[in-house]
């Protein structure tokens, strides 16, 4: 029965991929993992796996730090993404001077890339949180999460989750500054994106190692970076990841990952990731290659920084009161 559900609410998602565009500002992005089990950078999809397909959502939600803004834009008359984007310009633009230079646009992602961690973080904690009280207990979290009802223990989990669920408490008593047992709001953000808290990296640092390092030295080889991933890694495969392995990951070139080597390979920088974004904007704006943005040519490009490409808006001006409120 549940079966037949999914499949039908799929089939729909297919039936409106192909009807349309798809404007895909997802928020799932709770502990998803790259192969090697690195935790996903922000910008995972900007291309596709290939790198042949560009998706300006991502552009779109560092610019306006919400997935569900970016959605709404998407449905705005150009005009009106216009308006609104030049006055995000003025707050963008720091020291007034009616110009976006590479400082102020990279400040401004980082803001949003924390307001888009907020954000994600709200709604899985409106998720969790069953009693609205605005916090998580851990009995809310392991329903939520796992389908766990803790006044019955009719559960008959396998060891895999068993697994994840210790290392969630683990991860849940550093994040719980005052120890309450409960997370409050901003427990809460540093539980759900554990990789872009501090406080939280040592934790990070432990499970990888506990994960990857089979031989208990608290090193990582190159076999163990590998380990895991199937038997049948096609030789070329195998050769890049060693190339990555021995060139950008084992920085002191000693064979093996240890400590911030590992953690610069499993924690993305968001810095970095604002950075290639900076270029990104100036490469598909900077009309006049003077390494500054004029408002006139953000406005010009403005779908490259809001809104959708396509005029595909008319279905949806009876949205536009919503936004009413907000600028
Ligand atoms: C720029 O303008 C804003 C708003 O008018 C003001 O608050 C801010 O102090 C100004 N910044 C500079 C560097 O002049
Ligand atoms: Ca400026
Ligand atoms: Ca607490």
């Amino acid at each position: 029965m549940m079966y037949y559900t999914f499949l039908y609410v799929f089939l729909i998602f297919v039936d409106r991929i192909g009807a349309g565009v798809m404007h895909s500002h997802s928020n799932d992005i709770h502990k998803e993992r790259e192969t090697d089990g690195a935790y996903s950078p922000r910008d995972h999809k900007h291309f596709s796996e290939d790198g042949e397909e560009h998706h300006s959502e991502f552009d779109h939600e560092a610019i306006l730090g919400s997935h569900k803004e970016a959605d709404e834009y998407d449905h705005l008359p150009p005009e009106e993404s216009k308006r609104r984007l030049a006055i995000l310009l003025t707050k963008m633009d720091l020291n007034n001077d009616s110009q976006i230079d590479r400082n102020e646009l990279k400040a401004w992602i980082i803001r949003s890339f924390k307001m888009l961690s907020e954000e994600e973080a709200q709604d899985r904690l409106e998720d969790a949180d069953e009693n609205h009280d605005g916090k998580v207990t851990w009995e809310e979290y392991l329903a939520d999460t796992y389908g766990l009802d803790n006044g019955e223990n009719s559960i008959d989990f396998d060891g895999e989750n068993e697994h994840l669920i210790e290392d969630d408490k683990t991860m849940w008593k550093v994040a719980d500054g005052n120890n309450d047992g409960i997370l409050d709001n901003d427990e809460w953000i540093a539980f759900s994106h554990p990789e872009e808290h501090p406080i939280m990296l040592p934790v990070i640092l432990e499970q990888t190692l506990k994960d990857k390092d089979k031989d208990g030295d608290n090193a990582i080889s190159f076999e163990e970076y590998m380990a895991g991933r199937g038997n049948d890694i096609a030789k070329e495969e195998l050769i890049s990841e060693k190339t990555k392995f021995d060139q950008q990951l084992d920085k002191n070139h000693d064979g093996k990952l240890e400590g911030n080597e590992i953690l610069s390979w499993v924690v993305p920088s968001n810095d970095e990731i604002a950075q290639e974004e900076v270029d990104h904007l100036f490469a598909h704006s900077d009309d006049n290659h003077d390494d500054i943005l004029t408002f006139e040519e953000i406005l010009e490009h403005h779908d490259t920084f809001v809104g959708s490409e396509v005029t595909d808006y008319g279905d949806h001006l009876h949205n536009i009161h919503h936004f009413d409120d907000e600028l």
